[in-house]
C-alpha cells in the first residue's frame, strides 16, 4: 500500500471530521491474548485430527504463539487451560515466555474432561466430587501467582440433560459457595472473570446458562468478579452488543473469548461469519471508552481481548493470524464512526440517518490505516503474507505428528 493511498484515506478521513493520528494511538494499544489451546490438535465430537507440526507441550505453544505476536504486534500473552498446559515448573513455562517477548495470560482451570465431573463438578451432589473441583479452583490461584497471570477465566460444563436430574436450585448454592471460596483466594490484584454458556455440553439445563447468571454470582462475590463474553455462547439471535453495552454500564465487563459460529458454539476464526456484530460489538466498546464516567473509561481499559477458538481443519498459526487481523480490522472501522453525526441523527429522530452513520464507517477498506499503523511499528504490513515467506511453518514440520491435544 503506497503513502498515496495513505494519504487520500485521510483525507477522506479528515473531511468526515475524524482524526487519524488519534485513531492510530488506540489501535496501537489494542492487546489481543491468544490461547494455548488454539495452537494443539482439537477437533469436534466426531474427530480429532492430528496435525503435523503441532506443539509437543506448552514450551512449543508459547513457541508458535511469539511468531503471530512478532508478526502482528497484537498478542503479548497468552492464556493456558490448566491441566492442558501442566507443567511440573510454572516458573520454568513464565521465564520460557518471557524470553519470548511474552507473559502468561487468564489461567483457565478444566473442570470438564475427568470421569468424575460427568454429573457435575462444583455442583455435583456428592460433596466429595464438589471438593475436588473446588480444590482444582484453588490449585488454578495458585498456578496464576506463579505465572504472574492477574485472570482466572472460569468456564464450568456443569448442567444437567433431563428435567429431575438435578435440584437446579441447590446447584445454584453449591455454584456460589465453590466461587466464594475461589474468590476468597484471589489476591488483590486478581479478578475472577466468569463465562457462561446457553447449552452443550449439557443440553437441558446449563448452571450458568445467561450473561444475567454470571452477573448475578459477580455481584455477589464482589468488585474482583467480572463477566466474560464468549460470543458463540449465545442463542441465535442474542443481540450481543447490547449485553456488552449492559455490563460496561454496570462496569462488570471483564473481558471476551472471541470467535465465531454459524449454529452454535462452533469456534469458527472471529469475524468470519458476521464481521458486522463484531463491528457493533467494537461501536459500543469505543462509545464507553468516550465516556464522561470515569469509572466506565476504567472499565473499558480492563476489558480482557481472548481469542477462544480451537481449529481443526484450519492451519492453526495462521488461523490465528486471521483471528487477529480480524479483530484489528473491526476496531479499527468502529474508529471511524463519527458519533455526534449519529447523535444529531439520533436527536433529530432520523432512524436512518442514525444507522447510516453508524455502517459508513463499517463499508470503509481500512487497509490503508492499517498498513500505516504497522509500518509505524515496524510490523510487516501484511503478517500473513510475512508468515508464509518466515519459513517457520516449514521449520515446525520437524515436531512431526502426535502435538499436544485436549
Ligand atoms: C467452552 C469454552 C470455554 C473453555 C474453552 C476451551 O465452550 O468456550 O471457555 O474453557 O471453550
Ligand atoms: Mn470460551
Ligand atoms: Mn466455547
Amino acid at each position: 500500500m503506497s503513502d498515496k493511498a495513505y494519504m487520500l484515506f485521510e483525507e477522506q478521513q479528515k473531511l468526515r471530521g475524524i482524526d487519524l493520528e488519534q485513531v492510530k494511538t488506540r489501535l496501537k494499544k489494542l492487546k489481543i491474548e491468544t490461547p494455548s489451546w488454539g495452537y494443539g490438535d482439537s477437533g469436534t465430537r466426531f474427530k480429532v485430527f492430528q496435525k503435523v507440526g503441532v506443539p509437543r507441550n506448552p514450551f512449543e505453544k508459547f513457541e508458535d504463539a511469539a511468531i503471530v505476536h512478532r508478526l502482528t504486534g497484537l498478542c503479548p500473552s497468552v492464556a493456558i487451560h490448566i491441566p492442558w498446559d501442566h507443567v511440573d515448573d510454572y516458573g520454568k513455562l513464565r521465564s520460557h515466555a518471557e524470553g519470548l517477548g511474552l507473559s502468561i495470560g487468564a489461567v483457565n482451570p478444566n473442570l470438564f474432561q475427568d470421569d468424575d465431573y460427568m454429573l457435575g463438578s462444583v455442583t455435583n451432589s456428592d460433596p466429595a466430587i464438589r471438593r475436588k473441583a473446588a480444590n482444582h479452583l484453588l490449585e488454578c490461584v495458585d498456578i496464576a501467582k506463579e505465572t504472574g497471570s492477574k485472570d482466572l477465566s472460569l468456564w464450568f460444563a456443569d448442567g444437567t440433560n433431563y428435567p429431575g436430574q438435578g435440584d437446579l436450585r441447590k446447584r445454584k448454592h453449591w455454584m456460589l459457595e465453590a466461587l466464594a471460596e475461589m474468590y476468597s483466594a484471589l489476591t488483590p490484584d486478581m479478578r475472577m472473570l466468569i463465562e457462561y454458556k446457553a447449552f452443550e455440553p449439557a443440553f437441558y439445563h446449563t448452571d450458568i446458562a445467561d450473561w444475567g447468571m454470571a452477573y448475578n454470582y459477580a455481584l455477589k462475590l464482589g468488585p474482583q468478579a467480572e463477566v466474560l463474553v464468549d460470543t458463540g455462547h449465545h442463542l441465535p439471535g442474542a443481540n450481543i452488543e447490547h449485553i456488552v453495552a449492559y455490563l460496561i454500564d454496570e462496569k462488570r465487563l471483564g473481558g471476551f473469548h472471541f470467535n465465531s459460529y454459524k449454529y452454535a458454539d462452533d469456534d469458527l476464526i472471529v469475524g468470519s461469519m458476521n464481521p458486522y456484530e463484531l463491528f457493533l460489538i467494537f461501536y459500543q466498546i469505543v462509545l464507553a471508552a468516550n465516556d464522561a464516567d470515569e469509572e466506565v473509561r476504567g472499565t473499558v481499559e480492563k476489558i480482557a481481548f481472548m481469542i477462544d477458538q480451537s481449529h481443526n481443519i484450519e492451519q492453526k498459526i495462521p488461523a490465528m493470524i486471521r483471528s487477529v487481523l480480524n479483530v484489528q480490522t473491526q476496531y479499527a472501522k468502529a474508529l471511524l464512526i463519527n458519533h455526534e453525526e449519529v447523535a444529531e441523527a439520533a436527536g433529530r429522530g432520523d432512524v436512518l440517518g442514525a444507522e447510516d452513520a453508524v455502517r459508513r464507517a463499517f463499508e470503509f477498506d481500512v487497509t490503508p490505516l492499517l498498513h500505516a499503523v504497522r509500518e509505524e511499528a515496524g510490523l510487516p504490513v501484511d503478517p500473513m503474507k510475512a508468515y508464509h515467506a518466515s519459513g517457520y511453518g516449514a521449520g515446525i514440520m520437524a515436531r512431526g505428528k502426535g502435538g499436544a491435544s485436549w
